[in-house]
């Protein structure tokens, strides 16, 4: 992976020139302004879907700063599907977009698409999730969470908890994405290294509440009282998987041990509760981060290829405290 750059490499974006807009709705172009109005930039945001609590809290973000910029924002939601995404991003290039935000579902399959969207003379500014592509112009810069870096902070916590023994069973992401690719490979980096612990049981739950229940519920089925700790991608996973195991007889946070990513607000209520043990902050306000790198682009700076967002993370210790700052 490239040197990263922290965010505080987004700082130099703020010395871009500053673009006057007047505010537009994402579903209407700019109505015709003439005299000496400033330019209205239209950008493109190509989003994967409403799967998370975290996935809307980023759409917010991303849909907020555009009203505090105005800048006319054309949203499409993907329903997780990379061919609807592909499909926006053509609209996008015929309606002659000055930017696009996209997050990609998936990692593969996105240099044709890109390759048109540059000869478009389009920037593409990523959010939250990176692609493979044999040529990294191909976007003008990656804005996320050090994926890898989060599946160690979760598991070293878990190490930790668990005094280096138990079995575990891992709830992933969306199968191909970057967040379950690297989260998957940071969690097992740590616990390989742990002979007294064993992940006996690894699925996908899709990043959702209601599959993250369902495979934990064929997990405890299957595995049963052998059982001691989640790992999920994901906090909305987890939340699926407390209901799976109140629902099995057994106590989550205690009898199992639950520790997840995101830090969303039901995270930090469930650790209240004292049924989520441990959750490593991924934080989804990136809507600043990304309008900043677009005014860098558009006034010809180039930008860093990777600016990670840093994440912290929270236990029960300090979930009570915390808990009335959560910003999503
Ligand atoms: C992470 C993001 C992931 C979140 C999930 O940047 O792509 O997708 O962790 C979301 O909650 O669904």
């Amino acid at each position: 992976m490239r040197p990263l750059h922290r965010i505080g490499a987004l700082c130099m974006f703020a010395a871009a020139a500053m673009l006057v807009v007047s505010c537009q709705d994402s579903e209407q172009d700019d109505a015709a302004v003439g005299g000496d109005a400033e330019k209205t930039i239209t950008v493109g945001f190509s989003q994967i879907g409403a799967e998370s609590a975290w996935r809307t809290a980023e759409t917010e973000s991303i849909r907020s700063e555009a009203a505090n910029r105005g800048v006319n924002l054309k949203f499409s939601d993907a329903q997780q599907k990379q061919e609807n995404q592909i499909k926006a991003l053509r609209a996008f290039i015929a309606q002659q977009v000055d930017a696009i935000i996209l997050a990609p579902v998936v990692e593969t399959g996105w240099e044709p698409i890109l390759r048109e969207v540059r000869s478009a003379g389009i920037p593409v500014i990523l959010v939250d999730r990176g692609v493979n592509v044999s040529d990294d112009s191909l976007f003008a810069t990656l804005i996320a969470s050090d994926f890898v870096e989060e599946g160690r902070m979760a598991a070293m916590w878990l190490v930790e908890k668990m005094d280096g023994t138990g079995n575990v069973v891992e709830l992933k992401g969306t199968t191909g994405s970057a967040p379950a690719i690297d989260r998957e490979k940071g969690f097992h980096e740590i616990l390989d290294a742990q002979p007294g612990m064993t992940i006996i049981k690894s699925q996908t739950g899709e990043f959702t509440r209601a599959k993250g229940k369902e495979v934990m519920e064929a997990f405890l089925k299957a595995e049963g009282d052998r059982i001691d700790a989640v790992y999920a991608h994901n906090d909305d996973m987890a939340i699926g998987a407390i209901q799976a195991i109140e629902e099995a007889g057994r106590t989550p946070g205690t009898d199992v041990i639950v520790v997840s990513i995101d830090g969303v607000r039901a995270a930090f209520e469930a650790m209240v509760a004292g049924k989520l043990n441990c959750t490593v902050e991924c934080s989804p306000l990136l809507g600043p981060a990304a309008f900043d790198a677009i005014e860098a682009v558009l006034a010809g700076e180039t930008l860093p290829k990777n600016t990670v967002v840093n994440d912290r993370i929270f236990d029960q210790s300090t979930a009570e405290a915390e808990l009335p700052n959560r910003r999503y």
